[in-house]
């Protein structure tokens, strides 16, 4: 027997129409069949759901249950695999599970079915870890993401500079260990001409990471402005739904609102806040504290402007406040008129966008959409198929074998002996086999399971 047989429950725990009881290991269908009984007639095949009931020892009925035996190695851990669908009660999962225990399985840690696709050699690391994020995702993109990288998207990335690696590599150890053979002699120009290449293609890599930062942990926006401008109307219309409090009255907004949304398939996290200006009320003056620490964590500002008014000092003052790169101009209430001369807002923050909208009348919303999806794709046409690198761990190995491919580049232009620029090259091609799993310790290993959620 290669490994214990493992269980756990595969669903989340709670009330559902079913859960599911996972089963891995040698003992699975054995244990099945001790504790599973079908009607006349009724036959337990290979991969054939199957309907019947779990009784315990003596015989008495426990659940009514479908279950499926899958025998190794076309199974999501490459061994023999049972999943038992009861009914979807917190009871019946641990009665049966109890069962399963006490005929031999032990209980799965955490990541353990996955763990086991791993090294049945069903999935590399990083693929393994794409199931996480995939059950984790909470928008679209991050679930594209995720996919993608299941599908070994990113597996090919990293194989094809290690290959790269690989060659130089072998033309290097070639020419240290038959320095006098006759031998097309590796020079220092095409070794640092190959460097810079693998270079170009891993820092490729690590610039999709930017955009996979926000595909996975969504992008903040915090709304400013001063006060009756429509920041809580925008909110509003963001969500789709009037969770902010409106009134014509100049501070109805005290403390700050956070909601999550979804502008085109990306996650926001939405801050409306107190309208920034002079004031000696006191709750007003902490909201307005508030205000101005969520305009520092944000990823992008939008700024309220009363385009039916004309600019006022503390319109300025707010501007003063923002960097024109992460910031939106909103030049809002267009229905009404616009009194305000664009030249005056881009004189203060250069280069700022500027949109006109109407809260009431939804002008400029689709283009503030735009604007988000522009800067979260960096300006390139949205593509599904391209890759992002989103997972810390990744970020972390590409950033490592980056790093050691510049010094290589470096120590080969200063002309350093052969073996000395074989051990920078050497380390960035293991820091890279990290990342599917190659050259991964067990420790990292366990590393990587032990983030997994108990039934995967
Ligand atoms: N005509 C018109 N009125 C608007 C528009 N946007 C907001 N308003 C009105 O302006 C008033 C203030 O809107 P709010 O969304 O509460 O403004 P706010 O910036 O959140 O205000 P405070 O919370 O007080 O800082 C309300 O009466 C809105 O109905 C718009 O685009 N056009
Ligand atoms: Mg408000």
């Amino acid at each position: 027997m290669r490994e214990d047989t493992i269980a756990a429950v595969a669903t989340a725990m709670g009330q559902g129409g079913i859960g599911i009881i996972r089963i891995s290991g040698d003992e699975s269908a054995n244990i099945l069949r001790k504790i599973f009984t079908t009607p006349k007639g009724v036959e337990l095949l290979p991969r054939q759901l199957t309907y019947g009931h779990i009784r315990d020892g003596q015989g008495a009925v426990i659940d009514e249950v479908l279950a499926v035996y899958m025998p190794a190695p076309h199974t999501y851990t490459t061994e023999d695999v049972v999943e038992i669908d009861c009914h979807g009660s917190i009871v019946a999962l641990r009665k049966v599970l109890a069962l399963v225990l006490s005929e031999g399985a032990r209980m799965a840690e955490p990541g353990e079915f996955t763990k086991r696709a791993f090294l049945g050699g069903r999935l590399d690391l990083s693929q393994a870890e794409a199931v996480m994020d995939l059950i984790s995702a909470r928008s679209d993109k991050a679930y594209d993401s995720a996919l993608g990288q299941l599908g070994g998207r990113l597996s090919e990335a990293v194989s094809a500079a290690r290959k790269s690696i690989l060659d130089t590599l072998v033309e290097m150890t070639v020419n240290i260990d038959y320095p006098d053979e006759d031998i097309e002699e590796l020079t220092y120009a095409r070794l640092s001409q190959a460097l810079s290449d693998i270079y170009d293609s891993l820092t490729e890599l690590r610039k999709s990471a930017d955009s996979g930062r926000i595909v996975r942990e969504g992008i903040g926006i915090t709304i400013v402005g001063r006060p009756n401008v429509g920041k809580s109307s925008l909110m509003n219309r963001l969500l789709g739904e009037s969770r902010a409090i409106v009134t014509d009255i100049a501070g109805t907004t005290r403390d700050t609102i956070e909601e999550a949304t979804n502008i085109r398939g990306i996650e926001v996290r939405l801050t409306d806040t107190a309208g920034i200006h002079e004031t000696d009320d006191k709750i007003e003056r902490i909201g307005i504290e508030r205000s101005r620490k969520a305009l520092n964590e944000a990823d992008l500002i939008i700024m309220v402007i009363d385009g039916g008014e004309k600019l006022t000092s503390e319109d300025f003052e707010i501007m003063k406040a923002l960097e024109p790169k992460k910031s939106l101009v909103l030049l809002n209430k267009s229905d009404i008129g616009c009194e305000v001369r664009e030249e005056d807002i881009s004189s203060t923050l250069k280069g700022v966008e500027i949109i006109r909208t109407s809260m009431e009348n939804g002008e400029g919303l689709e283009e503030v959409g735009d604007f988000v999806e522009k800067m979260v794709y960096g300006g390139s046409v949205r593509q599904s198929e391209s890759l992002t690198v989103t997972n810390i761990r990744h970020i972390s190995l590409l950033e490592q074998a980056i790093t050691a491919v510049l010094d290589a580049r470096n120590i080969t232009e200063k002309k350093e002996p052969l073996d000395i620029i074989e051990i920078d090259v050497r380390n960035a091609y293991d820091l890279l086999g990290e990342i599917t799993g190659e050259t991964a310790s067990d420790d990292i290993i366990n590393e990587v399971f032990s983030k997994f959620c108990l039934g995967k």
